[in-house]
C-alpha cells in the first residue's frame, strides 16, 4: 500500500477511534445518569453529555472512518496510488474537519451547545457550534472532491472500461453525501448562524427541521453504504468465495442514490405544517429505499451459499458451517449483518405512519439506531480496522489480536442486547427518549420504566468495556509485527451476468435523483417559505 496514502488513511482512522473513546465516556455517564445510578456534579449537564455522545459517535467517528476507508479503497483500486491533487484535497478536508471538530467539542463541553446531535431550532446553541458544524461539512466536501478527482482521472485513462466495484460504490456514497449535505449547510448557514449571532430575531422552525431531515436520512445511508461496500466487496474475499453479482451490487447502490434523499418526512410524520399527501409520498419512497437492502440481504445469502457449495457443504444450512467463524475480519461484520435483520425490521415499523405514532420520540427509536448504526455499521467498521490498519502500516494481524477482536465483538453484542432490547420494550411502554433521570413525581408508569432504564445502563457499561477494548486493539494493531497484509478485494463469480454500462452513466442517475427530490420537496418548501401550514395539516 502506498506509504503516503497510508498516512492519510491512518490519520482518519485514528481520529475516528479517538472520537469513539471520548463519545463513549459521555455515553457511559449519560446512561448511568438516566438509570438513576449516578448524579452529575452541578456544573455538568445531562444534555451536554448527550450532545457530546451523539455528535462524537454518530457524526465524527463515522465520518472520519468512512472517509479514511473510502480513500484507502480508491487508492488501492484506482491505480494503486492517489493523485497528488486527490491527496492534497484529502489532507485539506481532514484539517478543515478537524478544526471544526475541535471547536465543536470545546463549545459542547463548555456547556454552550446542549442542543443534541440534531440541533433542532428553536433550541439555540452558541453560534460557534454552528460554525464548527459548517467546517465539518465543508471539510467533508473537500475530501469528497478528492475521491471524484481520482475517479475522473482513472476513467479518462481507461475509456470504455467499467470502474472497479469499490470505486463505483465510493463515488455513489459521496455523491449522495454531497447532494444531501446541501440541506444541512443551508440550514446552518442561512438560518442558524444568523439567528444565533442575533442578526435576525426569529427562525422558521418547520423549515429548519425539514432542511435537517432532507440531510438526516441520507446521513444514515452515508453510514450504511461503506458497511455495504465491505459486505459486497471485502467479505467474499475473506471467506474465500466470490461476489455474487457485480451488476446487482451496482444497481443496489444506484437505488440508494435515487431513494435515500426524498424521504426525510418519515422523521416528521408527527409534525404539523407538512401536508398529508407529501408525507404519504415520502413514505412510499421510503419503502422504495428498503428494496436495495433486501437485494443486499439476498446477495449476501447467495455469496455465502455459493461459497459453501463450492467447498462441498450439503443441505439447507450446510454453508454456515464452512464460514470462517474464528476470523474477526469476517465475524465482526457478520454479527453486524445478523443484527441488521431485526434492526431493518424496526426501521420498517418506524416508517409506517400509524406505528410511527406509537414509537415516535420514545426510546424505541433510540433502540433502533443503536442496532443500525451502533451495531451493524460500527461492528463492520471494527471488522475493517483489523485488516485496514495492518495494510496501511505494513503490519500483520496476530492470532492474539484476532482473539481479542472476537471477544470485543461478543462484548459489543451482549452490551447491545442489554441496552437496545430494553430500549425497544420500554419505548413501546411510552418511555420518552432524550430525557434525564426523572420519575415524573413517582408516576406509576414511570416507576414501571425504571428497571428497563437500569438494564440500559448495565448494557451501556458493558458497551463501554467494548469501547475500551476496541481502542486497545487499535493501539495494539499499530504495534503489531511488521509484514505485508493484502487489501482484500473480492472477485466476481464466473456465473454472474455482465454488468450493463448504463449503470455508470452518472448524468442520468443524478438527473433522476434531482427530479425525485424536486418532486418530493418543492411544494412543501414553498408552503414553508410562505409561512402557511399545508391544508393536509388540518385533515391529519
Ligand atoms: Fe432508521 C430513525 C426508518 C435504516 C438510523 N434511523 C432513525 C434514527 C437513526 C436511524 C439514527 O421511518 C433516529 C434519528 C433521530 O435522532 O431522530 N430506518 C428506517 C428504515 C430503514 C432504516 C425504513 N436507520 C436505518 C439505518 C440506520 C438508521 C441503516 C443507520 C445506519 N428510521 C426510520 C424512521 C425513523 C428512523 C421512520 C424515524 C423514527 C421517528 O419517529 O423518529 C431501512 O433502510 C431498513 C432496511 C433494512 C432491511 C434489513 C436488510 C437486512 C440485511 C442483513 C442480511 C443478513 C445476512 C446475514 C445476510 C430491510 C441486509 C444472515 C445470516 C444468518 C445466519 C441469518
Amino acid at each position: 500500500f502506498d506509504r503516503k496514502d497510508g498516512k492519510l488513511v491512518l490519520a482518519h482512522v485514528l481520529f475516528a477511534f479517538a472520537a469513539l473513546l471520548v463519545g463513549g465516556i459521555a455515553g457511559l455517564l449519560q446512561g448511568l445518569v438516566r438509570g438513576g445510578m449516578v448524579t452529575l456534579p452541578a456544573n455538568i449537564g445531562y444534555y451536554e453529555l448527550l450532545t457530546a455522545h451523539g455528535v462524537l459517535m454518530a457524526l465524527i467517528f463515522t465520518t472520519y472512518f468512512i472517509i479514511g476507508f473510502l480513500y484507502s479503497g480508491v487508492s488501492h483500486t484506482l491505480g494503486g496510488q492517489l493523485r497528488p491533487a486527490a491527496r492534497k484535497l484529502g489532507w485539506t478536508g481532514y484539517l478543515v474537519m478537524s478544526a471544526g471538530t475541535v471547536l465543536g467539542v470545546i463549545v459542547i463541553l463548555s456547556g454552550k451547545a446542549s442542543v443534541l446531535y440534531t440541533f433542532y431550532a428553536p433550541m439555540k446553541a452558541s453560534p460557534w457550534f454552528y460554525v464548527a458544524l459548517a467546517l465539518v461539512v465543508v471539510g467533508s466536501w473537500l475530501s469528497g472532491f478528492g475521491v471524484f478527482c481520482q475517479y475522473r482521472r482513472w476513467r479518462r485513462e481507461h475509456r470504455g472500461k467499467l470502474s472497479p466495484l469499490f470505486a463505483f460504490m465510493a463515488v455513489v456514497t459521496l455523491l449522495m453525501w454531497q447532494i444531501a449535505t446541501i440541506g444541512v449547510a443551508a440550514e446552518v448557514v442561512v438560518q442558524l448562524i444568523p439567528w444565533s449571532f442575533g442578526w435576525v430575531d426569529s427562525v422558521n422552525v418547520v423549515l429548519s427541521r425539514t432542511l435537517f431531515w432532507y440531510f438526516g436520512h441520507p446521513l444514515v445511508y452515508f453510514w450504511l453504504l461503506p458497511a455495504y461496500i465491505c459486505w459486497y466487496v471485502v467479505i467474499p474475499k475473506i471467506i474465500g468465495g466470490k461476489i455474487f453479482s457485480d451488476a446487482l451490487a451496482r444497481l443496489a447502490f444506484i437505488l440508494f442514490l435515487l431513494f435515500s434523499i426524498p424521504v426525510g418526512f418519515h422523521h416528521q410524520l408527527m409534525e404539523p405544517g407538512i401536508g398529508g399527501f407529501w408525507k404519504f409520498l415520502q413514505v412510499v419512497l421510503t419503502f422504495m429505499v428498503i428494496i436495495p437492502s433486501l437485494m443486499t440481504a439476498f446477495s449476501m445469502f447467495a455469496t455465502f451459499e455459493m461459497n459453501g457449495r463450492a467447498k462441498g457443504a450439503k443441505g439447507l444450512f450446510g454453508w454456515l458451517r464452512v464460514l470462517p467463524w474464528k476470523d474477526v475480519r469476517f465475524f465482526a461484520p457478520f454479527m453486524g449483518m445478523l443484527v441488521f435483520i431485526p434492526a431493518g425490521a424496526g426501521g420498517i415499523v418506524n416508517a409506517s405512519n400509524q406505528m410511527n405514532a406509537v414509537v415516535h420520540n420514545t426510546l424505541w427509536v433510540t433502540g433502533h439506531f443503536h442496532l443500525t448504526v451502533a451495531t451493524s455499521v460500527a461492528l463492520t467498521f471494527f471488522g475493517i480496522a483489523y485488516w485496514l490498519i495492518p495494510t496501511v502500516t505494513g503490519r500483520v494481524l496476530t492470532p492474539r489480536l484476532n482473539r481479542l477482536g472476537i471477544i470485543q465483538t461478543l462484548v459489543w453484542c451482549v452490551g447491545m442486547l442489554f441496552m437496545s432490547g430494553p430500549m425497544h420494550i420500554v419505548g413501546l411502554m411510552g418511555s420518552p427518549r432524550r430525557t434525564a433521570y426523572t420519575t415524573y413525581g413517582d408516576h406509576p408508569d414511570a416507576i414501571l420504566w425504571m428497571p428497563y432504564h437500569v438494564a440500559m445502563a448495565i448494557g451501556g457499561t458493558i458497551l463501554f468495556a467494548g469501547v475500551l477494548l476496541i481502542v486497545y486493539n487499535v493501539i495494539a494493531l499499530m504495534r503489531a509485527p511488521k509484514g505485508e497484509t493484502v487489501y482484500p478485494i473480492g472477485e466476481v463469480a464466473e456465473a454472474a451476468e455482465a454488468t450493463p454500462r448504463y449503470l455508470e452513466r452518472w448524468s442520468v442517475w443524478i438527473g433522476i435523483a434531482v427530479a425525485l427530490i424536486l418532486f418530493a420537496y418543492t411544494i412543501p418548501l414553498i408552503d414553508m417559505f410562505r409561512g402557511v401550514t399545508s391544508p393536509g395539516f388540518v385533515t391529519w
